[in-house]
């Protein structure tokens, strides 16, 4: 109950005034071999009314980790104002960087005493690597929106309490040539979104290989 209330003044506060009937965005997606498309990143932005205001800045976080010398998670989609913890829990030392428009960042060497932080300020697309473990990447999808989620394995997602009306939907995958872009419209009795996108091979750089067991 206080939690319904809660929405409802969200509702009303961020001036969505066709916004007292939700829906759901249901998103099931796969790639032109019919298979299941895991880490794709799906916002929507409304097309007719105002976006709800930000969070204050700081006030939400997220964390991209290094352990084992890779990056978890792979792809993460945080909203405009989130602040980015990048935790190292490898006895090894990270120099985690990214020359993107939207955050050009650099945390040079550092080991698991020392926790630094991004606030991500713009939406876009933000890179993340290791000037020391060329390997490792990492993808943050910054949206300006408070509707996003990210497919699992199954290829599917759901954004709950959608307010009605008209949005653009918008989808991002590594393997994708560009955002998919649909115009959608969100009612109670919305049909689920089928997606069929045409994927690139996965470019991940293999990890080289251990010193172990070669010889020296
Ligand atoms: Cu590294």
């Amino acid at each position: 109950m206080h939690f319904k209330a809660f929405l409802v003044s969200l509702l009303v506060s961020g001036g969505l005034n066709s916004g007292l009937i939700a829906g759901e965005v249901v998103v099931s997606a796969r790639d032109q071999n019919a298979v299941a498309v895991a880490d794709l990143v799906v916002w929507i932005t409304p097309l007719e009314t105002d976006l709800p205001p930000l969070p204050a800045p700081g006030s939400v976080s997220a964390t991209v980790k290094q352990q084992d010398e890779e990056f978890d998670p792979y792809v993460i989609a945080v909203r405009t104002g989130t602040e980015v913890v990048f935790p190292n829990l490898d006895d090894v030392q990270h120099h985690v960087y990214s020359l993107s428009r939207p955050a050009k960042f650099d945390i040079p060497l550092h080991g698991g005493n020392q926790v630094e932080s991004v606030i991500m300020d713009q939406a876009g697309l933000v890179p993340v690597g290791c000037n020391i473990h060329d390997w490792m990447l990492s993808y943050i999808v910054v949206v300006d929106s408070p509707w996003f989620a990210q497919t699992s394995e199954t290829g599917e997602v759901s954004l709950p309490d959608v307010p009605a009306g008209r949005y653009k939907l918008e989808a991002w995958n590594p393997r994708l040539r560009k955002t998919h872009e649909q115009e959608i419209t969100v009612s109670p009795a919305s049909d689920a979104i089928e997606l069929e996108l045409r994927l690139r091979p996965d470019r991940r750089i293999r990890r080289a290989p251990t010193a172990n067991g070669k010889g020296y």
